[in-house]
């Protein structure tokens, strides 16, 4: 008879995302926790809370067994993973659909393929996306190597199949040390995911991290919700996201939208998904995706007035996409910072007491955060405590309005990332958008050269 009960599988602002979207939706909530987290502001608003185990997340917020029993214990119908976690965990989607509680994700053999990049990639050139030139798959052999990399062109980047977060790369500058460097990733491959398949790819010197949000009904219809420029990051952690890119035309972004939702909707893809592109020289060329929902996704909600999760509780409970690609209008500009427990300089992760805490407000400013006054950040867990998300008409518009916001939050108590952002909008550069994903690290940089 619908879902009427989530059981929400995270921690965190998120979790009070998904909170928000269910009861919005007239759908009760059940948090689960780790003893650490038991004065969370997640499990405080939820209308059940399970507590599932020791601080370590792999003892809870990643235990199988703890969470599937807390499901069954408070009638729970449907499971929200959320992102990081379970999110993208095949095995564990398939055990909650064994027992018949829906999956508020992507079907569980989407993950799957996904989650291989050889395969993801594969998947994504048989449906008509366009790749990074490369090896055709897996290549094992060191004479293949050689002469695929001949082929494309010096510099290659050796990639683990399993890879993710950057590990288990290696950018190989010329022949000569190709073997010793793919030996390097594969000792790295292996002791990450235990899996030392390896795979090549032309090196793209300078681009930037466009990508585009997709749904589908799981039926073969599938839209897209446009691109975000995620290119500011720093250890492949993303610091600052907006929608739109400040580089993609309206016909760029129909035209890379229509091939995605058409890739989309030919595999009948269900939930929320996320394809990642480095963009170069006007070039989109596909790397990975994403079957999950993303921290960044409250940007798309600002520019097309969608509530992403409710459109993910929707189609898992079997419903049509909540709107017709024809209908969907991108508005104005919308910049995502994401503030972290952590010191603006050295980024050693400060968790502690909150003693004073006052969030930024006014027209077109949202903060998802779980932070009060008085709450202890645990230090278990990821360091990102807030995200401040502003919206304009247009992107100068939004930058005002962020650096205002930006000057409102007051966070004591701990360190925070809210002065790094002051200081990023106070860069020419990030004004005009003129950035690429090797900006920020190469400014953070010289920053630390100028301070010594
Ligand atoms: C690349 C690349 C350059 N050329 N692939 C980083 C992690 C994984 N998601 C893919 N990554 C990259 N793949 C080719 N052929 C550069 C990166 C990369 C990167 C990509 C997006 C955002 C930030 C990045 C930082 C360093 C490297």
């Amino acid at each position: 008879m619908g879902i009427s009960r989530i059981l929400i599988a995270n921690r965190g602002e998120i979790a009070l995302r998904i909170h928000r979207a269910a009861h919005e939706m007239g759908i009760e909530t059940v948090a689960v926790h780790s003893t650490a987290d038991a004065d969370a502001m997640h499990v405080r608003l939820a209308d059940h809370a399970v507590c599932i185990g020791p601080p370590s997340a792999t003892e809870s917020y990643l235990n199988h067994a703890a969470i599937i029993s807390a499901a069954e214990i408070t009638g729970a119908d449907a499971i929200h993973p959320g992102y990081g976690f379970l999110s993208e965990n095949a095995k564990f989607a398939d055990i909650v659909e064994a027992h018949d509680i829906a999956w508020i994700g992507p079907k569980p053999e989407h993950i799957r393929t996904m989650g291989d990049k050889v395969q993801a990639k594969k998947t994504a050139g048989a449906l008509g996306l366009p790749l990074v030139p490369g090896s055709d798959g897996a290549v094992s052999d060191f004479d293949e190597m050689r002469a695929v990399a001949a082929e494309i062109g010096y510099p290659v980047l050796a990639k683990a199949a399993s890879g993710g977060g950057g590990r288990g790369m290696k950018v190989i500058p010329s022949e000569d040390q190709l073997e010793s460097l793919v030996k390097q990733a594969q000792n790295e491959a292996k002791a990450a995911f235990g899996d030392d398949t390896m795979y090549l790819e032309k090196y793209l010197g300078n681009p930037r991290h466009i990508e585009f949000q997709v749904f589908g009904d799981g039926r073969g219809n599938a839209i897209h919700l446009g691109e975000r420029d995620c290119s500011l990051q720093r250890r492949h952690q993303k610091v600052f996201e907006e929608a739109p890119s400040p580089v993609i035309t309206e016909e760029d972004r129909m035209r890379m939208g229509g091939i995605v939702a058409d890739a989309m909707a030919q595999m009948s893809y269900r939930g929320a998904g996320t394809i990642e592109f480095l963009w170069e020289n006007g070039e989109f060329y596909f790397i990975e995706m994403n079957t999950r929902l993303q921290v960044e996704h409250p940007v798309t909600e600002a520019i097309t007035g969608m509530d992403l999760v409710r459109e993910q509780i929707r189609i898992a409970d079997g419903k049509d996409l909540s709107v017709k690609q024809e209908d969907i209008r991108f508005t104005g500009h919308a910049i995502e910072c994401r503030i972290n427990a952590e010191d603006p300089f050295t980024f050693a992760p400060s968790p502690g007491k909150i003693e004073y805490y006052h969030q930024a407000g006014g027209m077109h400013v949202r903060v998802d955060s779980g932070l009060y006054a008085g709450y202890t950040i645990p230090p278990y867990y990821d360091s990102m405590i807030a995200k401040l998300i502003v919206y304009g008409r247009t992107r100068e518009g939004c930058l005002m309005r962020l650096r205002r916001a930006l000057g409102e939050m007051v966070i004591q108590g701990v360190k925070t990332s809210i002065p790094l952002h002051q200081e990023l909008l106070e860069q020419p550069d990030v004004l005009s958008g003129n950035y690429t994903i090797k900006w920020l690290e190469e400014w953070l940089a010289e920053r630390a050269e100028n301070e010594t």
